[in-house]
């Protein structure tokens, strides 16, 4: 049933002649790229230390100035990919960016989606389409399709974020391109203070804000207030998780990846089901050991996972009096988009 035949089984000199006009026969291949029940998934679970990460970061710092480096840069590389590749998933990326003091991080725009999720130091900013967005731990900025972005830091201790991109799937799709610019000038305006409060948005006079991207920012001040709200709220609520999306139309805040803010209460276990996306968990504060049936992880400040897709996984906080709160990114709005989410329960395949 599952050998549909191999290569090997056609005449040496049939295959060659296929081959000879750009064919190739489909039914050795068949089982491979169709497999029964369960997708083929190159992404492993795969563990980033950050304190592993730091050092090597700074000194790249030592070895590399910023006007050489452009973005000075290390890479959470998924060796299921091969490093190569620069894959954490099939559609995301992630970095670790170091900025000193001082140092400035060029204008430019790409078709790649990203975000930078701030993980220490404080001074820096990201002006986004004119947008000064300050960087403080735990901040989340958006610089979606096409959005000049530059980076500064006014500070003067090392600023470090965490980036995600979709850059395999847009590079993937042979749509993955930049154009460079000069330094921007800062408009007026800030959409993390036009969209303050929750349920309050700007009257829009001549229409909608008109903008498809009006909030750049999400301070971690907000989301983390937001978790302990819900979490005070239900009580008896396990999954204690907000998404960022967009205050003007409710959708996520970006097309591609998803992101969302996780708490986890003290000496919580949280069992989530399989579902298809791969997910990232990235500490911000607090540890907790993010678990598969095959493996697990014990994440302290600042770490970073990635879970492959269709797994189920367990979320423990390492604390029994203290919340953890992580940062989690996935493909779940692109797999929404495109017809193929699916959330296995009992673990078996459940086709939208
Ligand atoms: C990029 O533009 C940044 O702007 C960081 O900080 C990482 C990785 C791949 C492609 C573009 C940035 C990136 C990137």
């Amino acid at each position: 049933m599952n050998d549909l035949g191999r290569l090997e089984d056609l005449p040496a000199d049939y295959v060659a002649e296929l081959r000879s006009h750009n064919l190739v026969p489909l039914w050795p291949s068949l089982r491979g790229v169709l497999p029964p029940k369960m997708p083929t998934r190159q992404t492993q679970a795969t563990h980033w230390a950050y304190q592993s990460i730091k050092p090597l970061l700074l000194k790249a710092g030592e070895l590399t100035p910023i006007e050489k480096a452009e973005r000075r840069v290390l890479v959470l590389a998924n060796p299921g990919h091969t490093l190569e590749k620069m894959q954490a998933s099939a559609a995301m990326y992630l970095g670790m960016q170091l900025l000193l003091p001082g140092e400035w991080a060029p204008s430019h725009r790409h078709t790649p989606n990203a975000v930078r999720m701030v993980v220490e130091g404080e001074g820096a900013w990201t002006t986004v389409d004119g947008e000064k967005c300050p960087m403080s731990r735990g901040d989340l900025i958006l610089t979606p399709t096409g959005r000049w972005h530059e980076h500064g830091h006014d500070g003067d201790q090392p600023v470090i974020w965490l980036d995600v991109l979709d850059l395999p799937l847009m590079y993937y799709l042979e749509v993955s391109y930049h154009l460079n610019g000069g330094r921007q000038d800062i408009l007026p305006g800030r959409g993390d203070r036009a969209y303050a409060r929750p349920g309050l948005v700007p009257t829009p006079v001549f229409g909608r804000s008109g903008k498809r991207y009006p909030m750049m920012r999400y301070p971690w001040v907000d989301a983390r207030a937001a978790l302990l709200g819900l979490a005070d709220d239900q009580p008896d609520l396990a999954h204690v998780q907000v998404t960022y999306t967009n205050p003007e139309s409710g959708e996520d805040a970006e097309n591609v990846l998803g992101f969302h803010a996780l708490m986890l209460r003290p000496g919580q276990t949280l069992q989530l089901p399989a579902r298809s996306p791969a997910v990232v968990y990235h500490v911000i504060e607090g540890a907790a050991r993010v678990a598969t049936d095959a493996q697990g992880f014990d994440l302290v400040g600042a770490d970073t996972c990635c879970i492959p897709g269709y797994t189920a996984t367990t979320l423990t906080n390492a604390s029994a009096t203290e919340p953890a709160f992580l940062f989690v990114a996935d493909e779940s709005p692109l797999h929404r988009k495109l017809g193929v989410y699916e959330v296995r329960p009992d673990n078996q395949p459940s086709m939208p």
